[in-house]
């Protein structure tokens, strides 16, 4: 009896956790509160369909090319639809950007314009979805820099440096939840039965033993030649450490929830061949700054080769950056490998 008291004692729920979070700053209003529990409902819906994906008819391409040129998947429009009709009339956010919209999402008229804005990547690995492998949800939270009326470009193009909270759910196995307002980075998982989000992985911090290296080796003709070396680095090649274990889904959120939990590096370069990839695939907005602000709060570093993701402000909606992130040491040490090779 006195081992279920306890047991249950330490049950966290992300609602708890959340508000709990919030009493550490007096000055919260909780509205960011509310924005997380409407993404984590938006991510209990998006798990439900995604599940049942298959057997709801939802599994497959529609006939549209999205922004990226790539074919939307079917799921991919439920999970941008879901993170925007829970957002688009609280009176929380000010405008919102989605990796599937050419332009800004506006609040639709007639509903209240708030000052959070919220950027999203709906299901981030789609090409994955046929497979019944990993994928994801990617959201970044700024402040909006506008003063009033509906939020613009610009409160959008911020640097990650000027997040104030970051996250991903994560479609796997189980369901996750990670996410970082600042004071450290904390996992849930999703019990399907309660349905509710519970605390399982409070104060992640990339372990210092990396055991992983995770590129898609595909593309080595395609890279510089300080990328091969350093690559062959990881590899235990004229070092004087054990070549590191290769993983790789294909799917970011997947490929850096491992490096999240398991230690060592992901990346993915710019292309040498200019017609192809020349500032990497990665969107700067939607993927490496937030993935970037919960490795920067959870001990690693993210870079796009020369400079900290968190620092650069991206000029455009849709732009793409290279990006190698996870423990801060092998992240230097691919720019110093580039900085060696490339210049
Ligand atoms: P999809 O959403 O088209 O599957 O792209 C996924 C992604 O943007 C990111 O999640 C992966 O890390 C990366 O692309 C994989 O790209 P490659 O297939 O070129 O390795």
């Amino acid at each position: 009896m006195a081992n279920t008291r306890f047991n249950q004692a330490r049950i966290i729920t992300i609602e708890r956790h959340i508000l709990e979070e919030q009493s550490i700053h007096p000055e919260a209003t909780g509205v960011l509160t509310n924005i997380l529990y409407d993404l984590a409902l938006a991510g209990k819906f998006i798990a439900s369909q995604t599940t049942r994906a298959g057997l709801s008819e939802v599994l497959g391409a529609t006939d549209e090319i999205n922004i990226q040129g790539e074919t939307v998947m079917k799921l991919d429009e439920l999970a941008d639809q879901t993170i925007f009709r829970l957002n688009d009339h609280t009176g929380r956010i000010a405008v919102m950007a989605s990796e599937e919209h050419e332009h800004l999402l506006p609040i639709p008229e007639g509903f209240p314009v708030g000052k959070y804005v919220l950027l999203f990547d709906p299901l981030d690995g789609s090409s994955n979805i046929d497979y019944n492998a990993t994928i994801g949800t990617i959201f970044a939270i700024y402040r909006r820099i506008s003063s009033d009326g509906p939020g613009t470009l610009e409160d959008c193009l911020q640097p990650g440096k000027a997040l104030v909270a970051a996250g991903y759910l994560i479609y796997g196995s189980s369901t996750m939840l990670v996410y970082t307002s600042g004071s450290g980075v904390h996992g849930f998982t999703l019990d399907p039965i309660l349905g509710e989000f519970l605390l399982t992985h409070p104060k992640i911090h990339i372990p210092g033993k990396p055991k992983y290296y995770s590129v898609n080796h595909g593309n080595e003709i395609y890279w510089s030649e300080g990328v091969r070396k350093y690559t062959h680095w990881l590899q235990g090649i004229d070092a004087d450490h054990k070549p590191l274990s290769l993983r790789y889904i294909g799917s970011l959120v997947g490929d850096f929830h491992r490096t999240l939990l398991s230690g060592g590096i992901f990346y993915y370069p710019a292309d040498t061949h200019d017609h192809l990839k020349p500032r990497g695939k990665l969107r700067m907005a939607y993927e490496a700054a937030p993935l970037a602000f919960i490795a920067h709060h959870a001990g690693g570093y993210a870079s796009d080769g020369n400079s900290p993701i968190l620092d650069i402000r991206p000029a455009q909606l849709h732009q793409r950056t290279a990006l190698y992130i996870g423990d801060r040491t092998l992240v230097e040490k691919a720019e110093e490998f580039i900085r060696q090779h490339d210049k």
